[in-house]
């Protein structure tokens, strides 16, 4: 019989390729999405026809999801949920921290009451380092600066203590950033490369971005859902670091898309105290030597192959007016 899976956040960068990658594999794959005014589930519409409706339901992590786990009964619950942009978690620091944290003690709760025996994954993260200098692996202690983080932290907490104390099968991927032509246009690869292309195209003149010196650890989506699938598929639940071993300033980032498409970055972005944040991660840089070594997990994508897919995409979005990358 084919593997059941519940993806929450099934409709966001992460969510979509998981999804396609679970199917692929012959899994029966359910998710649950949030009502929205305006239909957002472009990222999702190539893989679950109007006929696969009953695989897509409606639900969120405030509200709970037990009858979703009973009725569905997965073998694999993957929580990919989350309000996820660190900048807007200043603006909302308690809805973020019901959400992003007690949200996930909620789905925690449902499965042990439930007593059902599903294998759980938690999407943490890198911000949960905070300030801490980088490289940063599985040992290395949290210094979370934003309310993001902070409630990443706690969720990284609870799961481990529901796999300790329950003996659940819960693990923590903690992923360094990862981007792809699906990316949120509000999160900063995507910005710059929607941005320079709209610039190339002469649909607009400038680009304002925060702080450039910020060093990030890019890799790409499609290797990360990989790798969370691997760790769900090892014989004992754990924690584990995915990132590539390589960072790039903010700042590098913007002069290799700008020179990809022949401009002169300096003519056209402005630096605005308006995109910066209250606190700031200086550096991220992940040291995955564990899941390479214990898993057989590397990533495939490189650097530059990201951000010239990243720039290809944009590039037809603009030229044929499409409403995202919904096209591939
Ligand atoms: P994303 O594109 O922003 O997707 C987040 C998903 O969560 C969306 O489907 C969103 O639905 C859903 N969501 C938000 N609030 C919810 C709620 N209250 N109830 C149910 N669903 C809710 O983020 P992503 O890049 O795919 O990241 C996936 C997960 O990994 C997130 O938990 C993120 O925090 C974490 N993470 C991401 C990175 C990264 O670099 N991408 C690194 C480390 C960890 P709507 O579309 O309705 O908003
Ligand atoms: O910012 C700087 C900004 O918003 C990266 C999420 O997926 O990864 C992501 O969080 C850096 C920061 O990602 C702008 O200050 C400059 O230093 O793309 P970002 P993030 O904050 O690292 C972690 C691992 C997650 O878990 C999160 O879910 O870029 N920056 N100027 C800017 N950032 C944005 N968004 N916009 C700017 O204009």
């Amino acid at each position: 019989m084919a593997k059941k899976a519940l993806i929450l956040g099934l409709n966001g960068q992460d969510g979509s390729y998981l999804s396609e990658l679970l199917l692929s594999k012959g899994y029966e794959v359910h998710g649950v999405i949030r009502r929205s005014s305006v239909i957002n589930t472009e990222r999702i519409d190539h893989i679950f026809k109007p006929e696969d409706k009953r695989y897509i339901h409606y639900g969120d992590l405030q509200e709970g999801i037990e009858h979703l786990l009973f009725d569905i009964k997965p073998d694999e619950v993957y929580n990919l949920a989350a309000m996820s942009h660190v900048r807007v978690s200043f603006e909302v620091p308690i809805y973020t921290g019901l959400v992003n944290g007690v949200g996930v003690t909620r789905l925690l709760e449902a499965i042990r009451k439930l007593r059902m025996k599903c294998k759980f994954y938690q999407a943490s993260s890198s911000e949960m380092y905070g300030t801490t200098k980088p490289p940063q692996d599985e040992n290395t202690i949290f210094n979370p600066v934003s309310p993001y983080g902070c409630a990443k932290l706690y969720a990284y907490h609870i799961t481990r203590a529901y796999r300790t104390g329950y003996g659940m099968f819960a693990c923590n991927g903690i992923l360094f950033n990862h981007e792809s032509e699906r990316r949120g246009e509000r999160f900063v690869t995507r910005k710059i490369v929607k941005g320079a292309v709209r610039i190339r195209l002469g649909l607009q003149d400038n680009l304002y971005l925060g702080n450039l010196s910020a060093l990030r650890d890019w890799g790409h989506s499609k290797d990360y859902m990989r790798a969370i699938w691997m760790i769900m598929q090892h014989d004992k639940p754990d924690d584990w670091v995915v990132s590539t071993g390589e960072y790039h300033s903010v700042k590098e980032f913007v002069i290799k898309v700008f020179d990809y498409l022949n401009l002169d970055w300096k003519r056209h972005v402005i630096t605005d105290k308006g995109w910066e944040r209250p606190n700031e991660v200086p550096a991220l840089l992940g040291n995955s030597k564990k899941i390479r070594k214990e898993l057989g997990w590397k990533p495939e994508i490189s650097f530059d192959e990201l951000v010239k897919g990243m720039i290809e995409n944009d590039i037809k979005v603009e030229r044929n007016g499409l409403k995202n990358n919904t096209r591939r």
